[in-house]
């Protein structure tokens, strides 16, 4: 299996309850590792630019205020198979659906405070990597 990379973010309410090097743990046991990684605080412009996608969706506004609350850290993940994988890790988006042993599981809060982002496509990966990283700052 190709080893490929993956994006990823430790949200607001993780890295508020101090769980950067808990979340990051599971990360590196799934069998991902973390060739970038920068603690920043998201503007609102990022943060409506990311999450694009999901403009028309009720939620939007509300996801745009909880990812821009506080700082975050993104992540460039790279193992094989490294979108699925780092899915699997995360679990379900909803907590209350998510399986044991995953992250959101362990940790998320809440449907929207669910304390990671993983790109859903190797495709939408790329496309998130060049949105937060210069090539300079991903050292594999
Ligand atoms: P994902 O993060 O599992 O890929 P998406 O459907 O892409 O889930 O949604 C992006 C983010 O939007 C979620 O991680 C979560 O923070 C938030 N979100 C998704 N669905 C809801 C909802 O029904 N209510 C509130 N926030 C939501
Ligand atoms: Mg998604």
């Amino acid at each position: 299996m190709a080893v490929t990379r993956t994006f990823s973010i430790i949200k607001p309410d993780a890295t508020r309850r101090n769980l950067t090097g808990a979340v990051t743990k599971m990360l590196e046991e799934a069998g991902l590792r973390v060739v970038a990684s920068k603690r920043i605080h998201m503007t609102r412009d990022q943060a409506e630019g990311f999450y694009g996608v999901h403009r028309e969706r009720p939620f939007f506004n509300d996801l745009c205020t909880f990812m821009t609350s506080g700082p975050v850290v993104v992540q460039v993940l790279e193992g094989e198979n490294a979108v699925q994988r780092n899915r699997d890790i995360m679990g379900a988006t909803n907590p209350a659906n998510a399986d044991e042993g995953t992250i959101r599981k362990s940790y998320a809060e809440s449907i929207e405070a669910n304390s990671v982002h993983g790109s859903d496509s190797d495709e939408n990966a790329k496309i998130e990597i060049d949105f937060f990283f210069s090539p300079d700052e991903i050292v594999g």
